[in-house]
């Protein structure tokens, strides 16, 4: 089996509208090229035949009934023909099948999260099942993107505080992933560089990204199973760590984006406060209060960010992450591994 190839003009067709979309794309394609080449070459033969000379007087031209019926018929009926074509493929990529497999995406800076249906998350990779419809739930954490696959021709804004939603159905297994960017500009992070303000490279708009495998309808039911078995567990590389728990919760607080906000340095509290000095220690409250900052003030600080807010911190929004998010045993982890930077 080889890899369908794209065109110079378009990427591989790999869903079930793509062959339709490109169709209707290379008809406007072809209608541009004809009606430019057509207009052009009159154009310039009539400015050739018509040239001023010597002795040569213009004469009006008159009236031809039959010349201004034909260029004002011909285009309503290629437009109307555009726009009835164009539509039903609209609607069909609209509206998405009953039977479709459903999978939550959250766009946030600077990545995208997927939920399957049975709770199994991944963060900017996704599979997807060969010959099944998949819809998409849409929804962003913070400002707008755009949910962009060019070999499925799908492309959606992904809008905060409302659902959108797209479909698509892959057609191909993939060899290579395929890739979701995100089509909107959605910022740049700005840190503070030798006194200055300067965008940050590695983590932009730009960097949001993520890879997308189509595999056999059973390939991706025996996934799906595995990442939320695995959700639930430390990994196997932590196996034979003496603290497999903190050595999970270690690569969760990259894997899940704290790593973004959090530093493990204790002199280092940007945007979010260091959690070199966080577990035991008595955390002081933008309200006045404080709290000793044990397993149920952890739970709280993630479930919900702004029931508590650290002094100091209150310009910066926490996002909250779930049950579904960060399931307990991964709490429990990242605990672990607060635990230990205590140590
Ligand atoms: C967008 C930045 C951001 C991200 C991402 C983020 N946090 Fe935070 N976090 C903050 C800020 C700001 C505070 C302090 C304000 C507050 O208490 O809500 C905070 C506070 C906390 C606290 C309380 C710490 C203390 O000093 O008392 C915990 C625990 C915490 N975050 C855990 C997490 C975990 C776990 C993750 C990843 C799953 C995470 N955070 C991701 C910004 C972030
Ligand atoms: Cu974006």
């Amino acid at each position: 089996m080889t890899a369908p190839k794209g065109t110079t003009q378009l990427p591989p067709q790999l869903s079930t509208i793509a062959p339709e979309v490109d169709d209707m794309y290379m008809f406007i394609y072809w209608v541009a090229v004809v009606s430019f080449l057509l207009i052009t070459g009159f154009m310039v033969y009539y400015v050739v035949k018509y040239r001023r000379r010597e002795g040569m007087k213009a004469e009006p031209t008159g009236h031809s009934t039959l010349i201004e019926l034909v260029w004002t018929l011909s285009p309503l009926i290629l437009l109307a023909y555009l726009f009835h074509s164009g539509f039903s493929s609209f609607v069909k990529a609209a509206v998405p099948p009953r039977d479709a497999i459903e999978i939550r995406v959250t766009g946030m800076q600077w990545s995208w999260v997927f939920e399957h249906p049975n709770g199994a998350i991944q963060q900017n990779e996704l599979i997807v099942p060969k010959g099944k419809p998949v819809k998409l739930i849409m929804s962003s954490s913070d400002v707008l993107h755009s949910f962009y696959i060019p070999a499925f021709r799908i492309k959606r804004d992904v809008v905060p505080g409302m659902y959108t939603t797209a479909w698509f159905e892959p057609t191909e297994e993939t060899q290579e992933p395929l890739t979701l960017f995100c089509a909107e500009y959605c910022g740049a992070p700005r840190g503070i560089s030798s006194g200055s303000l300067v965008d940050e490279p590695n983590s932009n708009h730009s960097t949001m990204i993520a890879a997308i495998t189509v595999v056999s309808p059973e390939e991706y039911d025996r996934t799906v199973h595995q990442l939320f078995i695995e959700s639930q567990k430390p990994p196997a590389d932590c196996d034979g760590n003496d603290d497999p728990m903190a050595c999970w919760g270690e690569k969760l607080y990259s894997s899940k984006g704290c790593v973004a906000c959090h530093s493990t340095n204790p002199a280092v509290n940007q945007p979010g406060p260091s959690w070199a000095l966080v577990w035991g220690e008595t955390r002081a409250f933008e309200d006045g209060s404080s709290v000793v900052a044990d397993e149920n003030y952890i739970l709280e600080s993630i479930r919900q960010p702004q029931a508590k807010i650290v002094k100091g911190f209150g310009n910066v929004n926490m996002p909250p992450y779930g049950e579904r998010n960060l399931p307990k045993a991964q709490v429990d982890a990242i605990i672990a591994y607060m635990k230990k930077l205590r140590q």
